[in-house]
């Protein structure tokens, strides 16, 4: 109960803030890619993980205000990107209780137009839970979603349910193969096999991949030799500040 009356007091405060995680291409050019991923700047703990209040925010409702903020955040950051000439595409991870609430369509637009962020260089990250309780109806959203021009992945693909009826009827643009795959690739036969077939059947279906946490060059090379599209992990980039971002992109690119 005490983190609840925090959680809000810490939206009002400012005291949350989005680090960004880069995306590799693996064969070709393409925008500057980034995955937001939320931290608590606690006054008197520290650095909080999402792990620590994202769980308790879903419980208690404060996920909706609190994703609203993440969206009008990230998208805030992601126009002042833009013009400092960086192309960025930016993902933001949505919650199952956000997807499904009533006013996440308009708190999606409300960002986009209060912002200007371009919907065409935002990504919505959705898990596999998002769509047991009213599959039709998630499906009409991310429906919405993409007539906006906006792109959604699959996070965690593997962990969750990972019915092949999902891959067949969501209407996605990229899969994230979880990072327990990916950290399993070199001793582990299953996760090797898995991977691949993985890949390659996202690929019949016109869905881009995403490998994350690729810590290995090892890893890398796996996935470069199975065509996989994008890869996200220690190997390249921790999560940055929005600052390291800018650093970042006129050092490399
Ligand atoms: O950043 P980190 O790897 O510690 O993230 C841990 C978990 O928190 C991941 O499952 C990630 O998807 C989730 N997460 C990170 N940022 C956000 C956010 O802005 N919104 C939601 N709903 N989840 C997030
Ligand atoms: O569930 P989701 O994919 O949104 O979670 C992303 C989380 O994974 C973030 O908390 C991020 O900090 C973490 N992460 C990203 N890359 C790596 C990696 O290479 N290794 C590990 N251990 N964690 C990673
Ligand atoms: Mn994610
Ligand atoms: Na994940």
């Amino acid at each position: 109960l005490q983190r609840e009356h925090e959680i809000q007091d810490a939206i009002d405060q400012d005291q949350f803030l989005l680090l960004m995680q880069p995306q590799i291409s693996i064969h070709e050019e393409s925008l500057f890619r980034v995955e937001a991923l939320i931290r608590w700047q606690h006054p008197q703990e520290g650095m909080l993980s999402p792990l620590e209040f994202i769980p308790i925010a879903e419980d208690c409702g404060l996920i909706i205000p609190l994703g609203r903020w993440v969206l009008r955040y990230a998208c805030t950051v992601g126009l002042q990107l833009l013009e400092q000439g960086i192309p960025l595409f930016m993902a933001v991870n949505v919650s199952t209780k956000q997807l499904n609430s009533p006013d996440f369509l308009e708190d999606v637009r409300s960002a986009l137009e209060k912002t200007g962020y371009p919907a065409t260089n935002l990504e919505l990250e959705i898990t596999e839970s998002s769509f047991l309780e009213d599959m039709d109806g998630a499906i009409a959203k991310l429906q919405t979603l993409r007539n906006m021009g906006i792109s959604i992945s699959l996070d965690d693909f593997g962990t969750g349910f990972s019915s092949l009826h999902y891959l067949r009827k969501l209407p996605i643009d990229y899969l994230k193969i979880d990072r327990s795959f990916i950290s399993t690739l070199d001793e582990d036969r299953e996760s090797k096999a898995i991977t691949a077939s993985v890949i390659k059947l996202a690929h019949t279906l016109n869905i881009k991949v995403i490998a994350e946490g690729v810590e290995q060059a090892s890893q890398l090379a796996l996935l470069t030799q199975w065509n996989c599209d994008l890869a996200q992990g220690f190997y390249f980039h921790r999560p940055l500040s929005v600052q390291a971002i800018e650093e970042l992109y006129y050092t490399k690119y």
